[in-house]
């Protein structure tokens, strides 16, 4: 028999016989009348549960993964406010449920069910996904994935405190609010976690305000995979900087007891907490699993006889707040109600077409205050000696210091952040002295761990803030890409724009450092960023054209809510010469403020019509060399800067390739996932007549005298650009 079926005959068995789990008497300070609201949310929690898998066999339901057992929840969502950003686990119904009673206006029985039912009347997905979430609750909708949401829950922890002392234009967090986050015993285990739950304890013990709570909600297993007895207390009891709470999730007085002092200290202190919260997992993991399977029949029994309905039924029998047969009418009443009001939400409209999904990708615009560059006065100051470079050609590494000091100036709602940014001013100086400009709050030397850094910006950016995180080097996005592929990107797509979490993600990458480093220091491959549907990825080449789209980048996110991802080509930063030593044929003017490189404006450099060299980045220095020798050759060529690899701007490129007899591109990346297997496609797609690929091997890249040797070098593009003529002719 279905498990759900037999804990549903258990209550009604049990509660009109009075044959209750034994426990503890309650414990102040749940008041009555709060008390049976709390038994409703759960029940309420329960009848969805219930429904859900109902919906389901009835081919009207897509995913069960439930709340039975974790009830308690609405016991936390009581103990806080409605206006504490609540990054949930997904058995949350309950607190999902408790909270609305906090909010007037929610329908929160239609919009779950419409979510069960993928209807685009769910006020939060629109039908996209059944996930846990709602704007007037202030819960961002989670991604499945386990543990992702609490980098960002430290971030938004964090964000709190610091729109106290910077209060941002876009703020959405009042200003005692406190985050929580919550999550499974197993789940607590993953490095994300782990890493999140250190981000808080360091900062916390720098005395940093950081007002966040950690809910784990320990059901003793993990799917089938057992927690060890005591673990979760055993490893968190003693973590520096966070306080640890514990209580009975089966008792919704204990919980709400032991939330309320968290919550409270939280409030007080500004400092982490974490909570305890033993519970029971009912109905199995989700969906088909049967816990029996792999669990003996008696342990499956003994939780279900720990129903935490039972639990609150009892508790409110012993207080006098309600009567056993009165709780089995609420069941029995609740259950119907929602089963009525399932058949009306599942004639709803579904989502039909890729259009129809794809419409909350990308975000819409928001509002901001008009800006009228940095001030003079103000800038002068600032720069100081600085001043004097702008009137000089620089290299790139110095006018992208000098477009993030600006940027800074113009924009108090920018925050930089990331490993070594501050006092050293990053690895490559960069960011010089822009910690002793804007000061510590808003260039942050964060600790070492990618998840956290993007963590921590997309918290930032969710209160409002325009985050500049580095990453750096390429090779070190990886421990945390899904902070971006699976939290920042979905983000809005999830949440139909209501939430957003703009940013520009600064990454140090791609190869050609002579003498420096391997693969990892000189990472050539951006294939994992350029599928994530909705990212924008920018790659300048020139000093002038970093600040010009840096600019346009800040621009995207600030005013169009969109995610960026600006990878500067770290041989190009130090770059002064083209042909010559001494030549200063690479370096340029810093652009004044307020001159931008719009999304999708490519460059360039020729008007030769033998051929057109499509390229970026460190191609686009190389590609400029072989011109030089290829005209000596009699070749007229032009090179086109694509500067933009995500979205491609493939209508300028073809129309600056127009008129051209042959087209080479010329890609640092690899042969495998580089860009010029789209730029292939593209082109074979328009009719282009000739053209052909220069890229690099499907190799990593090695140290000392054969760096460049997997790569695309201006004696390959020479023969390359010869041999596509030369065949073609
Ligand atoms: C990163 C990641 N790995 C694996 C999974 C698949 N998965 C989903 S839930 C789960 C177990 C989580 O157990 P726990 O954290 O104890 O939460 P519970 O389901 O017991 O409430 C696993 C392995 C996932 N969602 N995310």
């Amino acid at each position: 028999m279905d498990r759900a079926e037999i804990v549903h005959e258990n209550l009604l068995r049990a509660l009109p016989a009075r044959a209750f789990p034994p426990g503890r008497a309650p414990v102040p300070p749940l008041e009555p009348a709060q008390a049976v609201s709390l038994f409703r949310a759960q029940t309420l929690s329960r009848a969805l549960d219930r429904e859900s898998r109902a919906m389901q066999k009835a081919g009207q339901g897509f995913y069960t993964i439930g709340s039975s057992g974790h009830e308690g929840m609405a016991a936390v969502a009581a103990a806080l406010l409605p206006t504490d950003p609540a990054f949930l686990h997904y058995r949350d119904g309950a607190f999902q449920i408790a909270r609305a009673g906090q909010v007037p206006g929610t329908n929160i029985t239609w919009d779950m069910l419409a979510s069960f039912a993928c209807s685009t009347d769910d006020p939060i997905s629109g039908g996209r996904h059944k996930v846990l979430g709602s704007r007037a609750l202030m819960i961002p909708p989670q991604t499945s994935t386990i543990a992702s949401h609490l980098p960002k829950a430290v971030g938004a922890a964090y964000a709190i405190g610091l729109a106290r002392r910077h209060p941002p234009e876009h703020r959405q967090y009042v200003a005692d609010a406190i985050a929580v986050c919550s999550f499974g015993d197993a789940s607590a285990n993953h490095s994300t976690a782990q890493g999140a739950i250190n981000a808080a304890g360091w900062t916390s013990v720098q005395s940093v305000p950081l007002p966040i709570l950690f809910v784990c909600e320990d059901n003793g297993i993990g799917i089938s995979t057992k927690t060890p007895t005591g673990w979760i207390e055993a490893s968190m009891r003693q973590r520096p900087g966070i306080r640890y709470f514990k209580a009975d999730g089966l008792d919704i007085y204990d919980t709400f007891r032991a939330a309320g002092e968290a919550a409270d200290y939280i409030r007080r202190t500004r400092k982490p907490a974490f909570l305890h919260l033993r519970t029971v997992r009912l109905y199995g993991h989700a969906g088909a699993d049967v816990a029996t399977s792999y669990l003996p029949r008696e342990e499956v029994e003994r939780d279900e006889a720990n129903d935490p309905l039972l639990h609150s039924a009892r508790l409110l029998a012993q207080e006098g707040a309600l009567a056993p047969e009165d709780a089995a009418a609420i069941y029995l009443e609740t259950c119907d109600r929602v089963a009525r009001v399932a058949a009306e939400v599942v004639r709803g409209p579904r989502l039909q077409t890729a259009r129809d999904v794809m419409a909350s990708l990308i975000p819409q615009k928001r509002a901001c205050a008009p800006t009228n560059g940095p001030a003079p006065d103000t800038r002068a100051e600032v720069f100081g000696n600085d001043i004097k470079a702008m009137t000089t050609p620089q290299p790139m590494g110095k006018c992208l210091n000098m477009a993030l000091t600006d940027l800074m100036l113009e924009h108090g709602e920018i925050i930089c952040m990331g490993e070594d940014v501050g006092a050293k001013g990053g690895v490559y100086g960069v960011t010089q002295r822009l910690q002793s400009r804007f000061g510590r709050d808003r260039v942050i030397d964060t600790l070492l761990d990618e998840q956290s850094i993007l963590g921590l910006a997309i918290g930032l950016a969710g209160n409002g803030f325009v985050p500049i995180p580095e990453i750096q080097f390429l090779a070190y996005l990886h421990n945390a890409e899904d902070q971006l592929r699976g939290e920042a990107a979905t983000l809005p797509f999830f949440s139909q724009g209501q939430f957003t979490n703009p940013m520009v993600i600064r990454i140090a990458g791609l190869g050609y450092q002579k003498g420096f480093g391997g693969h990892f220091h000189n990472d050539n491959s951006l294939a994992v960023l350029r599928d994530i549907p909705g990212l924008i990825i920018a790659c300048p080449s020139t000093g002038a054209d970093a600040a010009a789209m840096l600019r346009e980048c800040v621009r995207l996110a600030r005013e169009e809510n969109r995610v960026v991802v600006f990878v500067e080509p770290i041989a190009l930063y130090p770059m002064r010469d083209l042909q010559a030593p001494g030549d200063g044929g690479w370096m340029t003017p810093y652009p004044a403020p307020g001159t931008r490189i719009g999304m999708g404006e490519i460059g360039q450099h020729g008007q030769g019509t033998d051929l057109a060299i499509v390229t970026y980045g460190n191609g686009h220095y190389l590609s400029r060399q072989a011109e030089a020798e290829l005209a000596a050759a009699g070749i007229a060529v032009r090179v086109i800067d694509i500067r933009w690899l995500a979205p491609l701007p493939v209508e300028a490129i073809l129309a600056a390739v127009q008129g051209c007899a042959h087209v080479l591109i010329v890609d640092e990346c690899r042969y495998t996932g580089g860009q010029a297997e789209a730029l292939m496609g593209h082109f074979h797609e328009a009719g282009l007549a000739s053209f052909a690929r220069v890229t690099a091997e499907d190799s990593f890249i090695a140290t000392g005298p054969a760096y460049g040797a997997t790569l695309p070098s201006k004696d390959g593009i020479v023969a390359a650009a010869k041999a596509l003529i030369g065949g073609a002719v």
